[in-house]
């Protein structure tokens, strides 16, 4: 009972708008649970999303929230979070969201380490706008843009994130509500950018790639032995084709955006006490 009411805690109040048997429902739970078991208090965090079904989820949490527009919740995310460091920030989005109109954001975030989370809800297609293909979407699949099928090869957010340089990886399943948590909370704890891909199933508009059935038959855990400061390796599970590897694929250290603007300010400090004048002077 004491339990139900920590998770409750976090909820908003807002009933959550998805359709039955959406996928989003399971990672809304593992969110919430990671949460509760981080002790994290909700005036220190903040859920920053785009626009999708998935972006809705910083309405049903008790935070503080930026539903913002589309493909744009990683600037703001790192505006938020280089404006308040002592926040812990959360972005969420759909793979529509984060890959094809704010595919260009992705990169930068990650090769800047910035200090946040980006959880991608991967149900490989366009579900607020009802069912057109995804940058995610498998090949030859039908889709409402698609119906003869798709013609482009579907790009894979994990392996691109490693490839980007983010040194936090992993992949959950919706449906795989301990493992997800367990991996949410792991992105929490990571200094520095943390991604993770989260397969989902849209039972509105995408039962067939995402099928969670054929899903479940495809998942593997990552090997016990897997080695995450490997990026050759991590690359290699991340991109296996004959399994769907699930946990953490990649992890490493390295100093995070704010780190560095604290080195650079430390610098520039130093650079006024040794006479910025004489600089000026230069140019005189
Ligand atoms: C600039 C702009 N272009 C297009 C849209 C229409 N739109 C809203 S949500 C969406 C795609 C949502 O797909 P995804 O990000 O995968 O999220 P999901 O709904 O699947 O969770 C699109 C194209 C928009 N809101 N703004
Ligand atoms: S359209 Fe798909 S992603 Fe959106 S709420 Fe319905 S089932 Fe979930
Ligand atoms: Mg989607």
């Amino acid at each position: 009972m004491e339990e139900q009411d920590k998770f409750c805690d976090y909820l908003s109040g807002v009933n959550p708008v998805w359709c039955p048997g959406c996928g989003y429902y399971g990672i809304l739970g593992a969110l919430v649970e990671a949460f509760v078991d981080l002790k994290l208090p909700s005036k220190e965090l903040a859920l920053i999303s785009g626009i999708g079904c998935a972006s809705r989820l910083p309405y049903f949490v008790k935070s503080y929230g930026f539903h913002g527009i589309h493909g744009r919740a990683l600037p703001i995310a790192q505006g938020v979070k280089i404006a308040n460091p002592n926040l812990t920030v959360v972005t969420v989005g759909g793979d529509g969201d984060g890959l094809a109109i704010g595919g260009g954001h992705f990169p930068h975030v990650a090769r800047n380490n910035v200090d946040l989370t980006y959880i991608l809800f991967n149900n490989a297609i366009y579900g607020m706008t009802k069912g057109q293909f995804s940058p995610t979407t498998t090949l030859f699949s039908s889709t409402k843009t698609s119906p003869f099928g798709l013609t482009g090869e579907a790009l894979n957010p994990s392996a691109l994130a490693i490839v980007y340089g983010a040194s936090f990886v992993a992949r959950g399943f919706s449906v795989k509500k301990e493992q997800l948590k367990d991996l949410i909370m792991q992105g929490i704890r990571h200094p520095g950018f943390a991604f993770i891909e989260i397969l989902s199933s849209c039972s509105s508009f995408n039962t067939t790639d995402m099928n969670v059935a054929r899903l479940l038959k495809a998942i593997d855990t990552v090997p016990a032995d897997h080695d995450p400061e490997n990026p050759v390796e991590a690359l290699r599970l991340a991109g296996d084709e004959s399994k769907i590897h699930l946990g953490v694929l990649r992890r490493s250290s390295r100093p995070s955006l704010e780190d560095r603007f604290q080195e650079i300010e430390k610098k520039a400090q130093r650079g006024k006490s040794h006479g910025i004048d004489s600089l000026v002077r230069q140019f005189a």
